[in-house]
């Protein structure tokens, strides 16, 4: 059974509790049971996280690239949030573990604030979707499930 990690960036365990006109309303944990759905539907396993903190982000990565070097990973799911916007250590960290990306965003960032439009990301993900709101996390997982 190979597995697929989750993996939830900044303020997004406030999902659900403010700006629902972008986001909706459902939480966190409402996105990690339609994960955990999806996974069972799916015969994959699921390793699902939250961080606020860019280095632990970085460090979870190195983690599923080791998953990956053993065979056993589907892919990483990523919703990486602000960092999207900012991080050369995610990209770096992608790149350098090969793992197989898909970036993911609740909102559609491209109709958003110009600063939302790149992503240091999506050159290195082999897919990105946006704009699904939080049902893209399900569809995320049931096209990952096929790579
Ligand atoms: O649309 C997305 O999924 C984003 O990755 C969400 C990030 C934002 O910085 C990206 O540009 C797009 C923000 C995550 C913060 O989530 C909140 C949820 C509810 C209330 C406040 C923040």
């Amino acid at each position: 059974m190979k597995t697929v990690y989750v993996l939830n960036g900044p303020n997004l365990n406030l999902l659900g509790m403010r700006e629902p006109a972008i986001y909706g309303s459902s939480t966190l944990a409402d996105v990690q049971k339609l994960c955990e759905e999806a996974c069972a539907r799916n015969g994959l396993a699921l390793v699902f996280r939250q961080t606020n903190h860019e280095g632990e982000m970085v460090d979870w990565v190195h983690e599923a690239g080791r998953v990956h070097a053993k065979g056993e990973l589907a892919a990483v799911v990523m919703n990486a949030a602000a960092y999207t916007h900012t991080s050369v250590a995610i990209l770096d960290a992608v790149k350098g573990t090969g793992v197989p990306l898909l970036e993911l965003h609740v909102s559609n960032v491209q109709a958003r604030e110009s600063f939302r439009h790149h992503s240091y990301l999506s050159a290195t993900a082999r897919a990105v979707m946006c704009g699904l709101g939080v049902a893209g996390y399900g569809l995320a997982i049931e096209a990952v499930a096929q790579w």
